[in-house]
This record gives C-alpha cells, sequence and structure tokens, in this order.
C-alpha cells in the first residue's frame, strides 16, 4: 500500500536505522525557499549521522516513504498541496492529489512502514481557545496505536500548553525532555510547565521505546527538546507577539488548518525573520537526536 524510494526500502529491509520526516512544515509551515533548503539539510543531518531519512507526503494520492529531490520541490512550492491528516489519507488517495502530511498522518505512516522515529518541530496540540472552537488538533490523538518516538520541541507555543499536557496524560502518551524537566514551549526553551520525567541520553530513549513494545504498548513516546539556547527567541517578546497574534486571528476570523499556518507567518513577520531561524535551527537539532536515537535502538536489538 506504501510507495518507498530504493534508498528507505534498501534500510528498512536491511534492519538499519531510518528517521521519519513529515512534510507539512515544508508545504505550511516555512517560507520558499527556506523550505527547500531545510528539507535538503535535514536529510543531510540524517546522513551524516549513519541514519536513512524518510520524508513521508503524498504524490498522486499515493503515500511516499522518501520524497526524492523532485518531490520535494514539488511540496516545497506547494500552494495546491493539501494539507493532509490522517482522515484526509483516503480523500487524497481516491482524488490522486498530491499532499503534505502532518505529524499526525506522517506517524501513522511511519509506523505503519515499521520505521521507529519521527522528528518535527512542534507538535500541534490544545489551542488556546479549544472550548468554543473545540480546535485540538489530531497530532495529539495520532499518537495512540503508532508505535514510534517522536521528537519535538514541544507543542507549538501558540497552543494552551497546559490543556495539552494533560491530553497527553489522558491519552497516555508518556512525555520525556530531553536533559530537561521543563517542557520546551517550541520557539523558548520553557513553556512554564514541568515534566515528571526526563532522560539524558539516546540510549535512555531507545530503552523506554523497546519498553513499551516489551509490554505491548503501541502508544508513541514525545521526547521533548528544547531549541538550542542560543536560537530560542527571548520570551518577553514572544509573549508580546504571541498576545498580539491571537488577536488578529481572532479579528481575521482565522480557523481549522489555516490557525497554525498563520501563526508562523505572523511570528516571522513581527519578529523580522528571527523566529524562521528559531525554527529551522530547532527541528535541525530534533532531527539530530532522532538521528541518534534510530541508531541506539538499532544497537538495542
Ligand atoms: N512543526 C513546525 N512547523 C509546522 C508543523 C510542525 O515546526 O508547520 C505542522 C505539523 O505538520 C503539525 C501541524 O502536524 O503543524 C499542526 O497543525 P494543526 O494545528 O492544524 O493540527
Ligand atoms: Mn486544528
Amino acid at each position: 500500500m506504501l510507495t518507498y524510494s530504493k534508498e528507505v526500502e534498501r534500510a528498512l529491509k536491511s534492519n538499519q536505522p531510518v528517521v521519519a520526516l513529515e512534510s507539512t512544515i515544508i508545504a505550511h509551515g516555512l517560507p520558499y525557499p527556506e523550505n527547500l533548503k531545510l528539507a535538503a539539510e535535514l536529510e543531510e543531518i540524517v546522513h551524516s549521522l549513519g541514519a536513512t531519512p524518510a520524508t513521508i507526503g503524498l504524490i498522486d494520492g499515493e503515500p511516499v516513504i522518501g520524497l526524492n529531490q523532485e518531490q520535494l520541490e514539488l511540496m516545497a512550492q506547494g500552494e495546491h498541496i493539501h494539507k493532509v491528516s490522517v482522515r484526509d489519507l483516503a480523500i487524497a488517495k481516491a482524488k490522486k492529489l498530491h499532499g503534505a502530511t502532518t505529524v499526525a498522518s506522517t506517524a501513522y505512516l511511519a509506523a505503519q512502514a515499521g520505521i521507529p522515529v519521527f522528528a518535527t518541530g512542534g507538535l500541534g496540540g490544545v489551542h488556546r481557545d479549544a472550548k468554543e472552537t473545540y480546535d485540538i488538533s489530531a497530532d495529539l490523538l495520532s499518537l495512540t496505536e503508532t508505535p514510534l518516538i517522536v521528537v519535538s520541541s514541544g507543542v507549538k507555543s501558540i497552543l494552551d500548553i497546559g490543556a495539552t499536557l494533560e491530553y497527553l496524560e489522558t491519552a497516555s502518551i508518556p512525555v520525556v525532555g530531553y536533559r530537561t524537566n521543563r517542557f520546551p514551549g517550541f520557539y523558548v526553551q520553557d513553556s512554564g510547565y514541568s515534566l515528571d520525567w526526563s532522560i539524558d541520553s539516546p540510549k535512555e530513549a531507545a530503552a523506554i521505546f523497546h519498553a513499551q513494545r516489551e509490554m505491548q504498548n503501541n502508544n508513541a513516546l514525545l521526547v521533548a527538546n528544547p531549541v538550542p539556547e542560543e536560537y530560542a527567541l527571548d520570551a518577553i517578546t514572544h509573549e508580546q507577539i504571541l498576545r498580539e497574534s491571537l488577536t488578529e486571528l481572532n479579528n481575521q476570523g482565522i480557523h481549522g488548518k489555516k490557525v497554525t499556518p498563520f501563526l508562523l507567518k505572523y511570528f516571522k513577520e513581527k519578529t523580522q525573520g528571527e523566529s524562521l531561524t528559531t525554527n529551522l535551527e530547532l527541528v535541525k537539532s530534533n532531527v539530530r537526536l532522532a538521528s541518534q536515537i534510530a541508531i541506539a535502538i538499532k544497537e538495542k536489538e
């Protein structure tokens, strides 16, 4: 049912470490051409650490595990690329549409492909007005029944972080901080919330992954990796722009899948591009860690 690139197919068959990457961040999270440059850099990082990258997306409706250069370019120029969550997969397939996969649909497809690690920027979560709008990202629910590790810099700071952590607890998705017991806030290192657990090495993440499988637990493990300090946004500036952006969102009546891309773009404009650098750097750092974890998982098998 899935289409694999030669490289990814070979790596999976020979039980080599593979890291899944999503395409919504390319098509809808970052501007062109920085997005295309990042897509290439991420694959390079995975390769340089000794693992195989598998960027996932839909081409003519078919899930592709390991997009090639031409397909990545298609995603990067993607005004006409659909943002495809899990529920959209079958529709996109039937309609033969090109689509970028979110964290939710990437995790779903990566799990089917047997890829144990997936890196992204920041997860979607419970939006601040969810009490009225019910806007809770499918990213959260998708982490149940996907036996893999997701490495992210927490969830996007534009969300209701406390409610998102409660949701993860209810859904029984374990969350561990990487070398921290503060939950990261995407653009900032500390979201203001603490975590019960932290880990100090890729090896420890691998040990939890194997323990989950031994216990027949099919939920994901969320490894929360804070943005490197030198790239974090200043907390006060961040708070101020956040407040403005939410008002603007309301004024313009933006909702549904447009919310996250709007907020990311708003931050970029208000910080004169600084938030874009932050976003690029945190993703790279997550991909580095994910590669090390993918290798540690294979060493332990
Ligand atoms: N992380 C980033 N940038 C992004 C995303 C994650 O650094 O653009 C994307 C992911 O694909 C995630 C999506 O699944 O944002 C969440 O969208 P929503 O809130 O509409 O579920
Ligand atoms: Mn949403």
